[in-house]
Order: C-alpha cells, then sequence, then structure tokens
C-alpha cells in the first residue's frame, strides 16, 4: 500500500513574516491521526527558518532545486549535501518551470536526480507534457523520455530502475501549472496509470511502490477527485499550498 504524499511547492513566494503565518498556520491545524506525508518545499533562503519552525511536527522540508554538482566555483548553486546538511529531506528535480524557463534538458534533470539520491534526499522528478505536446497525442513520449534519462544515467536498466523506486514521481501537465487549468481526473489518472503500467513493464516491483504525485492547479476544490484515482498517491501543489487553509484541507482530505 503506498502513502499519500501531500507536498507544497513554494516557489519564489514569501519572506520571513509571511513563512512564519504560514507555518503556523499549518502546524496549527494538523491532526497527527492522518496517515499522509506531508511536504513544503519553500526558496532556498527559507529553508533553514521552515525546518527551525516545523520542529516536532510531521512536516518534512525539501528544497525545489539542487546543483548536479558536487561543491565547488559554482556561483548561485546549492548542492544536495547542503540540503541534506540543513536537514532537508526531499528536492523537487526537473520541475517544468526549471525545464522551460532555465533550460535543464532531460539529460540534466537525471544528474540532478542522481545527486540528490547520493547526498540522501528523496528525489520528487517532475514529468509532464506542454499543451502542444498533448495535442499533438505525444503525452506518453514525452513523459517517458524523461523517465529513461533517468534510468539511463545509471550503468544499466535495473540500477536505474532501482533508484527510480527510491524517488517519487510527479505528473505535472505543463498546461495546468499556474494556468488554474486542472487535469481532470480521468486525464490525470490516464497519464499516471500510462506511468505505472510502463515501469511495470520493466519492474513489477518499482512500479508498485513509487508514489505518483499529481501537480497542476490542485486545490481544496479539486483535491478529492484527484486523490481518489488508483493511481494518484498525492499532489504536488502550487498556488494552494501558499494558504495555510487550502493546503490543511488538502492534507484533511489526504487524511
Ligand atoms: C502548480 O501547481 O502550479 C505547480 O507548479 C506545482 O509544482
Amino acid at each position: 500500500m503506498r502513502k499519500t504524499l501531500i507536498a507544497g511547492n513554494w516557489k519564489m513566494h514569501g519572506n520571513l513574516d509571511s513563512l512564519e503565518s504560514l507555518v503556523s498556520g499549518i502546524k496549527g491545524q494538523l491532526d497527527n491521526s492522518w496517515q499522509c506525508d506531508i511536504l513544503v518545499c519553500p526558496p532556498f533562503i527559507h529553508i533553514d527558518r521552515t525546518i527551525q519552525l516545523t520542529k516536532g511536527s510531521k512536516i518534512a522540508v525539501g528544497g525545489q532545486n539542487l546543483s548536479e554538482q558536487d561543491q565547488g566555483a559554482f556561483t548561485g548553486e546549492i548542492s544536495g549535501d547542503m540540503l541534506k546538511d540543513i536537514g532537508s529531506k526531499y528536492v523537487l528535480v526537473g520541475h517544468s518551470e526549471r525545464r522551460s524557463l532555465y533550460h535543464e534538458t532531460n539529460d540534466l534533470v537525471a544528474a540532478k536526480y542522481a545527486k540528490a539520491l547520493e547526498a540522501g534526499l528523496t528525489p520528487v522528478l517532475c514529468v509532464g507534457e506542454t499543451l502542444e505536446q498533448r495535442e499533438s497525442g505525444t503525452t506518453m513520449d514525452v513523459v517517458k523520455a524523461q523517465i529513461d534519462a533517468v534510468l539511463s544515467f545509471y550503468q544499466d536498466n535495473a540500477e536505474g530502475l532501482e533508484k527510480l523506486g527510491q524517488g517519487v514521481i510527479a505528473y505535472e501537465p505543463v498546461w495546468a501549472i499556474g494556468t488554474g487549468v486542472t487535469a481532470s481526473p480521468e486525464q490525470a489518472q490516464d497519464v499516471h496509470a500510462s506511468i505505472r503500467q510502463y515501469l511495470s513493464e520493466m519492474n513489477e516491483a518499482v512500479a508498485d511502490k513509487v508514489q505518483i504525485l499529481y501537480g497542476g492547479s490542485m486545490k481544496a476544490a479539486n483535491a478529492e477527485q484527484l486523490l481518489a484515482q488508483k493511481d494518484i498517491d498525492g499532489g504536488l501543489i502550487g498556488g494552494a499550498s501558499l494558504k495555510a487553509d487550502e493546503f490543511i484541507a488538502i492534507c484533511k482530505i489526504a487524511g
């Protein structure tokens, strides 16, 4: 049985004041009987403070990105080891905004995925198609290529699959990111099931185990239907994760 993971991607929002009220709003309404795992991914500069503020709660904290390098003269970059060192548990890799705005290729995302695991972080591999790709019927070709890049980063497929099994996948259709448009539960389930099917053709145990989150304008109003889908194991939530009541409502639905 896969656990549900509700993850907030705070993107480049907030300041120390808003962070304090967001975290206290979330923490104050948490119910320890909920089974779901909860993760928040603040901007790098707010990670340390968020870790202090969430101490003693079930909220895990993660990064939104990491460097593919270990250390060195890479101005402005943050390594997986640094994230781990301050207490992060997860890190997003290959969010569509990183892929489109910062030109991250499938191979670069795969290298970041590997660095995250090496650092002892759980990578959340974001995959998804643009509207154009969906309309031309290539959704699964795009998603498979994003997954294949991780598999082929390793020496062989078996090792790649084992590594994929140690991470989380987030299906985020690009056309539903920050647009207010959400994939219908059926559209999302369809892709989630196809991802699981693709993995199960290579390794059934990994396919059964890997959590596949849905991301793309998930909010309290649509979370129930999305989370009820068989292959949707949680959500990666953008705008709605910046409002404590909204984020908590989604966690409550996940239960
Ligand atoms: C969104 O829902 O907009 C996201 O990008 C979540 O990562």
